[in-house]
């Protein structure tokens, strides 16, 4: 019984450590996948706090972070009866991801001075200009010389498919929502096939069309010589065979990448609620109490073990 919980727990870690993350940072993500305990916590930080505050939290020495995440457990609990259950774990964390992606869409508006004739649209024509104007002074064979698979051309027209996929008129102009969309596209149905093709270029080495188990181990590991394969990764090859290749033809074609990245019925925020109240319920009644929380605060908030003065000004609300 235990066992059987215990496993399927794993499954569930194993899924959000790797499916909620923005496919474009995948690589990235499984690079750090080396220093396995840093990244999942700074994985639930950014959870628990959105990416934003999650970097502020990590400037902070420990007893003021300690005094931050009290604050903020208080505003979890919001029928404010001591405890924080799952279902308020989970809307906190919806809401912080909300927030950021919602901060980051108001930032990247206003930083492009975008729609300057405050028509409520920007047109493709604007952002590239803001985003690739570089290239217009930069020699052809630069804009097309890849490193590591990529050119700035490469670059240039993923951004124009997504601009179009974004947009629910002519492709060209987008609403600020619709611009929210482009820079934000994992959850959006409307972006599923977007974001299948993107994930597929990131890890495609021979540009086949489709992933193989080198392909999709080599993007999260790199093999030195003499060295034998870290358990992690014999066990990550084992997943593609039981849990990504569904048809067993060795590839994982689109419909393995978009049930890998965007399993049916799977709730990112609920997984990451069931995780942190698994990880930091002392006495075991399913929910948890202040104390708890700051006993296991390095769970949910980085910290700085020196002191930074400055940062403790940087946000007004604590
Ligand atoms: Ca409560
Ligand atoms: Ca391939
Ligand atoms: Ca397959
Ligand atoms: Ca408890």
């Amino acid at each position: 019984m235990f066992l059987k919980y215990h496993l399927s727990l794993l499954l569930i870690l194993f899924i959000i450590k790797y499916v909620a993350s923005k496919p474009e940072i995948v690589p990235d993500l499984h690079k750090q996948h080396l220093n396995a305990e840093h990244h999942d916590l700074q994985y639930d930080h950014d959870k628990f706090l959105g990416e934003d505050e999650s970097k502020v939290f990590d400037s902070l020495p420990p007893e003021e972070s300690k005094r931050r995440l009290g604050v903020i457990v208080d505003k979890i609990d919001t029928n404010n009866d001591g405890f924080v259950e799952t279902e308020e774990l989970k809307k906190w964390i919806q809401y912080t991801q909300r927030r950021y992606i919602d901060d980051d869409a108001t930032r990247q508006w206003k930083q492009h001075t975008f729609d300057r004739d405050k028509n409520g649209t920007i047109s493709w024509e604007e952002y590239k200009k803001n985003t690739y104007g570089f290239m217009d002074d930069m020699d052809p064979r630069d804009i097309e010389r890849e490193d590591d698979g990529f050119s700035y051309k490469t670059m240039l027209n993923r951004d124009r498919r997504r601009w179009a996929a974004a947009s629910t008129g002519d492709g060209e102009t987008l609403t600020f929502e619709e611009f929210t969309v482009f820079l934000h596209p994992e959850d959006v149905p409307r972006m599923r096939n977007v974001v299948v093709l993107e994930t597929l270029e990131d890890i495609d080495r021979d540009k086949d069309g489709k992933i193989s188990v080198d392909e999709y181990i080599g993007d999260m590991y790199k093999h030195s010589e003499n060295e034998e394969e870290p358990d992690w990764v014999v066990s990550e090859r084992d997943v593609f065979k039981k849990f990504r290749d569904h048809d067993g033809d060795g590839f994982l074609n689109k419909e393995e990448i978009h049930e890998w990245i965007t399993p049916k019925d799977f709730d990112h925020a609920e997984a990451e609620a069931k995780h942190l109240v698994f990880e930091a319920d002392t006495n075991e009644d399913n929910r948890l109490t202040k104390d708890e929380i700051l006993d296991k605060y390095d769970l949910f908030v980085g910290s700085q073990a020196t002191d930074f003065g400055e940062a403790l000004t940087k946000h007004d609300e604590f």
